[in-house]
């Protein structure tokens, strides 16, 4: 039997790396039968840096059989004109789409988009495998994979969603496997997958609604190969709460300072700064955390409220203060559009914000993202999104066009000048 070509690419923001490639081909390659028969090559590329014609180029030098492309909602564009152009100049290649900006919407996507061929929803390791089993070793039957949408005779067909991994022990590492290669400053770590909280606006508890996590002797694995490799500076974890389990966090903790002897950075870690105690940001600096990132996005309760995010005002100051107390810088986002929110509330949370001194404001305009609560609900908030991504909001009931255009203006030099100056203090 020949050797099978499955190329993963994607456009990744400025220098990331895909880590979700690392863990497909990791955990797809536990099968010896697809090591032999299949060559999985991962190429990423730059949304900022890279054009289509670009990745077009080496698609066609690799003339892949699978090519697998994965989903954002900074690429769509992207990855839309590549899917066409491929199955122009390539028209034998499957084109499997997987990714957070397609698994929501996949039945509705494929009926949209006839040149992608399946799409995999949701967590995407065990589906992606058995689709290669299916196509590289003739075994099994699209009808049986569990968490794919597919066409057959022209129909869409949406089979039910696949299994979570149990133990995500299940997928070897794709850092200690040698798949990826940490790289300064993009370096992503992964302790457990899944949110408990439900913020309308996000979409990581969706992807994985229940809370799995790996074991600490692989995250300690892991850390000791990132921490002793001398081209790497700084590190993230992509936890979405970070300080979710204090019990874990004095595992994480103590492994980092024991293997943290060239004193790396942790840096953009997400934080409930209300969940923060003295005991907790003291760990924090022990483990060399040199920012968190976190909220409130808006601090107007009616939206609070409709955006179903957690804020309680003391709690919050008091987490704050004890940041400032360990020089651990806070990075505040807030956000522009939430239902419920006018441009006066917009200028209010911002008033607040910078009454609290955080190091940096990040701004953004509310992504409507697919598969999220306020996507679902939208006409109930009367929130008016473009449908293409990045699913900007257009209006709300309360926050009309063109204020938000007057607010993103304000939020664009009013960022650039406070975190100029706080950055100057
Ligand atoms: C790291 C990260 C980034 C990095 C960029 C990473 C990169 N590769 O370029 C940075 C920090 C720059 C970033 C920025 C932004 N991000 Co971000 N980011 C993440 C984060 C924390 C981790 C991504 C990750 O690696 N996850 C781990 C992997 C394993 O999960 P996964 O990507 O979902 O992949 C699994 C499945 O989806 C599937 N799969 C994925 N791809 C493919 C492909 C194939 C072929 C198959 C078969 C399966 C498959 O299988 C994988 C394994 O199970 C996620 C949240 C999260 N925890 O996932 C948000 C997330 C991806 N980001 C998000 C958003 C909204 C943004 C911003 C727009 C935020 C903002 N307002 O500015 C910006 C964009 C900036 C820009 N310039 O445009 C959203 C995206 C939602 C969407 N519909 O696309 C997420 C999901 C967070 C959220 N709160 O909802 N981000």
């Amino acid at each position: 039997m020949p050797i099978t070509k499955v190329l993963l690419t994607t456009f990744n923001v400025e220098n990331n790396f895909s880590l979700a490639f690392g863990y497909l081909k990791a955990y797809a390659l536990k099968d010896n039968l697809l090591t032999d028969k299949a060559n999985i090559q991962i190429m990423d590329f730059s949304q900022e840096g890279n054009n289509v014609t670009q990745v077009l180029y080496y698609i066609s030098m690799i003339k892949p059989d699978i090519l697998g492309l994965s989903c954002y909602c900074w690429n769509m564009d992207k990855i839309e004109r590549l899917t066409i152009q491929v199955k122009k100049i390539l028209p034998e290649t499957i084109i499997i789409l997987g990714g957070p900006e397609v698994g929501p919407i996949a039945a509705d996507y494929l009926n949209t988009n006839r040149y992608v061929d399946v799409i995999i929803k949701g967590e995407g390791e065990i589906s992606f495998s058995e689709l290669l089993k299916y196509y590289v070793l003739n075994k099994g039957s699209l009808e049986k994979i569990k968490g794919i949408a597919y066409r057959k005779n022209g129909e869409t067909i949406e089979n039910e969603d696949q299994v979570l991994i149990e133990n995500l022990d299940d997928i070897p590492s794709p850092y200690l496997t040698g798949i990826l290669s940490p790289k300064d400053s993009v370096t992503y770590l992964e302790t457990y997958r899944g949110c408990p909280y439900r913020c309308a606006y996000c979409f990581e508890g969706k992807n994985f609604p229940k809370l799995r996590y790996f074991s600490a002797e692989r995250t300690k694995q892991e850390l000791k190969l990132i921490l002793e490799n001398d081209t790497i500076s700084s590190f993230s974890f992509i936890d979405p709460v970070f300080n979710l389990n204090k019990k874990k966090l004095k595992i994480l903790s103590k492994l980092i300072t024991n293997l943290n002897t060239n004193n790396k950075r942790l840096h953009t870690i997400e934080t409930i700064v209300e969940k923060l105690d003295e005991e907790t940001v003291k760990i924090f600096k022990k483990m060399n955390i040199e920012s968190i990132e976190t909220g409130p996005q808006t601090i107007n309760k009616n939206t609070l409220k409709n955006i179903k995010r957690y804020f309680n005002k003391d709690k919050f100051e008091n987490g704050i203060n004890l940041l400032h107390k360990y020089e651990i810088k806070i990075i505040s986002d807030l956000m522009i559009g939430l239902p419920g929110d006018n441009i006066f509330n917009f200028f209010n949370s911002i008033s607040y914000i910078i009454g609290l001194y955080p190091k940096r404001l990040v701004f953004s305009t509310l992504h409507v993202l697919p598969g999220t609560y306020l996507q679902k609900n939208a006409e109930k908030f009367g929130l008016v999104y473009d449908p293409k991504s990045p699913h900007c909001v257009l209006s709300t009931d309360s926050f009309p066009f063109q204020k938000i255009k007057k607010a993103e203006v304000f939020a664009e030099s009013f960022e650039k000048e406070y975190n100029l100056n706080v950055l100057n203090q």
